[in-house]
């Protein structure tokens, strides 16, 4: 991103034209930045509450005291016998998602102060896990190379909505006469500009892979040779296979046999033709109990069919494998001294705030800091989180941009800057180059970076490590070390990583046995199924049922998780809360476009406008984005339905395995 000054002040922000991975264009919301820098309503100084928690009433104090007050909070709850420091929990995730706005002087901080660990689960830890288990690692095609394929899948990802960067590889890839197919339950943008929507129920994708691979095997659409070199497990997984007829998972996934049939036939022509087939996964797909394994199966695929072979060929989840970070230069977890913490799990937040000290789970939390997140809109089955940070035993501190919904609980919040105003270094997991980003304005008001807020909280709880002081120059240089060149860095704006063009042509997967593993002896070992497996939904959808409908709460193209949703001129196009409804369940219900209706299962309801649309299937209906929960009717958001429960691997949300009722609304 480049950013025109002028006096001191952000006019527009545009990509680097001299970068391949964006060729200077930037997504709609991304060029709304300056916007929301200079939002009138951007917290520019500490605040302290004033009114009962959740009411947003502040005062403004001055950086001293605020720090000064926190650092005593704190030590007051860390010097509560050997585990009083657990009794502190940091709570952060996609807010900048820098190594050095990220987890770097944060984590020097709590490393030191000995606080629970947290884990990093909400996003992507099912996917990134059945990747790993199965590839090796977080590692893939290289994306520029999707231009080159003759057959691109695009499986649970709306590529022109959140993957923009993207969708010109796949462009290019039309133009040059290839197929592209989307496996999507929703009709989304991306998947009305593909050759073929396979609209499958929310959580059947392990079924459909395991019904191409049925296909694979008895059409003989197979490279032999590069299965006996290349892979493990071939037998154990053939006979899995074979039991999963197009007709077995056409049942499950609410599709007819002739599509699963049609894209069997397409995927394994391309191989048997020689022409490259590419699978861009993303990771809607996996955020359903059945993530880990639907992702192990897919990745599957393209050692069966050789894809590999083709630098235009495989298949793309993540490229975050690339980046060597040295996360110990920059976390520092040698400050724990040896001392072992629990580790608390993102996901479920709202029941482990509710807990009481046990054996079991160690004390109850007492402080919670959240940077780079807002976990009262985001994270699943809002009314345990709410009552969580409603707690007023429970002292919570928020570094933010804007009152958000989990500022509004906070006794501090401390004003951050913006990627404008800061130092950071950037990784990806789409492309494979190192990004500096540079600040182009002052900090604006009192805001600090989130670095340097933890730099004063360490120097008011008196901790003297000398990396207490190291300037966020220091941390950016630190993060590769010499592993890349920061002077081209920061000549560039970027560098790119050493990559191999076919990563997997010749084998070479970074599992342990150095072969893709269709059989995991590792999982195995932890016993799960060493097999790819169909993992059903944890709720699952039945007709006659009191909650018929399946409910997805996937990302609006305008909003970033829940950034950005304050800044009117992109309000402005998502318009308000909508639940998109097909035209089926809408008239079975009497609903009509415009008719506002409540959504509710046993966690909760939230009320919105439905739009009558073909972009839902029968039976699955869709709550767009993450609105800000006080800027939803009655103050509530998608996250009141969703639940807690978890993946198959990775301890990761299931955010789009839920059951939902619909009705319409007699309030309006
Ligand atoms: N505009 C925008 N861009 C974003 C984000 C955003 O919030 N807004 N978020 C960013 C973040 S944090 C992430 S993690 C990434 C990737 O975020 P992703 O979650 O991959 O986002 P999408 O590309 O929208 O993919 C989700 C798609 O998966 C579909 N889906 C839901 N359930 C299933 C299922 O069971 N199977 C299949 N096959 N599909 C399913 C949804 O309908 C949706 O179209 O996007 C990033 N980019
Ligand atoms: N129902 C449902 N829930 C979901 C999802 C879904 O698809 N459906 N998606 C999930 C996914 S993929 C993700 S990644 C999570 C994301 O959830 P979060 O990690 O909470 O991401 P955001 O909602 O974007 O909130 C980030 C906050 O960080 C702040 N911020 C940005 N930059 C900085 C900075 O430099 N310093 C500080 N201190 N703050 C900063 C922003 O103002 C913003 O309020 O949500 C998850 N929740
Ligand atoms: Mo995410």
């Amino acid at each position: 991103m480049v950013t025109t000054v002028r006096n001191g002040i952000a006019i527009k922000v545009h990509g680097n034209a001299n970068h391949p991975a964006t060729h200077g264009a930037l997504c709609t919301k991304v060029s709304r930045y300056p916007e929301r820098t200079y939002h009138p309503e951007r917290i520019l100084q500490p605040l302290r509450r004033v009114g009962p928690k959740g009411s947003g009433q502040f005062e403004t104090v001055s950086w001293d005291v605020a720090l000064q007050d926190i650092a005593s909070r704190l030590k007051a709850i860390a010097s509560q016998g050997p585990r009083g420091p657990e009794r502190i929990l940091p709570y952060s995730y996609a807010g900048t998602m820098g190594q050095v706005q990220g987890e770097s002087m944060a984590a020097r901080f709590f490393n030191k102060l000995g606080a629970s660990q947290l884990d990093y689960t909400i996003c992507a830890s099912a996917g990134g896990e059945g990747l790993t288990q199965t590839l090796g690692g977080k590692l893939g095609m290289r994306v520029q190379f999707f231009a080159e394929s003759k057959l691109i899948v695009i499986w649970g990802s709306n590529s022109i909505g959140s993957n923009l960067h993207f969708w010109r590889h796949v462009q290019t890839a039309k133009r040059n006469g290839a197929r592209v197919i989307c496996i999507d339950p929703r009709r989304t943008e991306t998947a009305e500009k593909c050759h073929e929507h396979i609209a499958l129920l929310p959580g059947t994708d392990g079924a459909l892979a395991l019904a191409m691979m049925h296909e694979l095997i008895v059409h003989d659409w197979l490279d032999h040779d590069y299965i006996d070199r290349f892979t493990t497990g071939w037998e154990q997984l053939r006979q899995r296979a074979l039991e999963w007829s197009p007709e077995r998972a056409a049942a499950i996934c609410g599709v007819s046999p002739e599509q699963i049939c049609a894209l069997a036939r397409d995927y394994g022509m391309a191989g048997v033709r020689g022409e490259p087939a590419a699978i861009r996964m993303n990771y809607g797909l996996q955020r359903v109990h059945g993530g880990g394994n639907a992702v192990r199966a897919i990745a599957c695929l393209p050692a069966l069919t050789g894809a590999w072979r083709h630098r235009a060929g495989g298949v793309l989840l993540s490229s975050s494998g690339t980046f060597s970070v040295d996360k110990a230069a920059l976390q520092r977890p040698d400050l724990r001294a040896g001392k072992t913490a629990r580790t608390i799990n993102m996901v479920t937040i709202g029941d482990d705030l509710l807990r009481k000290s046990s054996e079991t789970f160690g004390p109850a939390i007492e402080a919670v800091l959240v940077y780079n997140s807002n976990p009262v809109a985001v994270a699943p089955e809002s009314s345990k989180v709410v009552a969580g940070f409603a707690r007023e035993d429970l002292f919570t501190v928020v570094l933010e941009h804007f009152l958000t919904d989990t500022a509004d609980y906070a006794d501090y919040v401390l004003p951050a800057t913006t990627q404008l105003e800061h130092w950071d270094i950037h990784t990806s997991y789409g492309h494979t180059d190192v990004l500096l980003n540079r600040p182009s304005i002052a900090p604006l008001g009192q805001a600090r970076p989130n670095t340097e807020i933890f730099r004063g909280l360490a120097r008011h709880m008196d901790f003297t490590d000398s990396c207490f002081a190291d300037d966020d120059l220091t941390l950016c240089q630190s993060a590769f070390g010499s592993n890349v060149d920061f002077s081209a860095l920061q000549r560039d704006g970027f560098v790119p990583l050493p990559v191999e063009d076919a990563p997997f042509a010749k084998g070479g997967f970074p599992t342990p046995s150095g072969k893709c593993e269709f059989f995991s002896a590792r999982l195995e070992q932890q016993g799960l199924d060493g097999l790819p497996g169909y993992v059903p939904n944890h709720e699952v959808p039945r007709t006659g049922t009191s909650y018929p409908l399946a409910f997805i709460s996937p990302p609006a193209r305008n909003f970033l998780n829940s950034t950005f949703v304050n800044v009117k001129s992109l309000r402005d196009i998502e318009g308000a809360p909508l639940l998109e409804i097909s035209v089926q369940d809408a008239s079975e219900r009497g609903i009509a476009s415009g008719d506002v209706v409540r959504v509710f299962n046993p966690r909760g309801s939230y009320r919105c406008t439905a739009r009558v649309s073909d972009r839902a299937r029968a039976g699955v209906v869709h709550g767009l984005g993450i609105w800000w929960r006080k800027l939803g009717l009655d103050g509530r958001n998608v996250n009141e339905l969703t639940s807690q429960n978890l993946t198959d691997m990775g301890r990761g949300p299931t955010f789009y395995d839920c059951v939902v009722q619909v009705e319409k609304s007699s309030k309006p």
